[in-house]
């Protein structure tokens, strides 16, 4: 179902991994700020209500989406458990936005192939500046949210016996 009929950010606690025992690094791009720190704001809040401790989430920040590529990079260098790359890719006039969106995918794509550290693409790709603040924070739910609680499963997995 596309994410226009339902707000994705409800979900179930209890099916969630507890976080205390893991670090987590949020690499946020300052364009459209207003919509990166609501996402940010979503994942952060949603890091702590699931038990990670403040000390463990370290905050970087990039001037925009493309370089978020090198921010994830940057911070799997720390090796926290999970990194989560958080952008607002919001379309133009020009082609602009078909190239970051798909260099920004392809770029956190490759990190999470060439590195054990998995990346999170909190990222989102929309038409208009509406539809961006719909989905962080709106009626849409926060994508920050839910990125938050793909890293929580995510870094349970990493740590999991297999
Ligand atoms: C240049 C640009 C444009 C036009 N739009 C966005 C956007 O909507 N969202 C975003 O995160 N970044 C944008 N940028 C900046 C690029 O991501 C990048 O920072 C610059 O091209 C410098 O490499």
């Amino acid at each position: 179902m596309a994410s226009s009929q339902k707000n994705l950010s409800h979900y179930d606690s209890q099916n969630v991994p507890d976080g205390s025992d893991f670090s987590f690094a949020l690499v946020v791009s300052d364009w459209n700020k207003e919509v990166t720190e609501a996402l940010f704001q979503g994942a952060l809040k949603t890091l702590q209500k699931h038990r990670v401790k403040n000390s463990q989430i370290k905050r970087m920040n990039v001037p925009g989406s493309f370089e978020l590529i090198y921010g994830a990079k940057k911070a799997q260098e720390g090796n926290p458990d999970v990194v989560i790359a958080i952008g607002s890719v919001i379309q133009g006039a020009t082609k602009h936005f078909d190239f970051i969106c798909h260099a920004v995918a392809n770029g956190v794509k490759d990190l999470n192939i060439q590195s054990e550290v998995p990346v999170i693409f909190c990222v989102l790709t929309d038409n208009s500046l509406d539809q961006a603040q719909e989905r962080s924070g709106g009626k849409h739910g926060n994508k920050g949210v839910e990125a938050a609680i793909a890293a929580l499963q995510m870094a349970a997995l990493r740590k999991a016996a297999l």
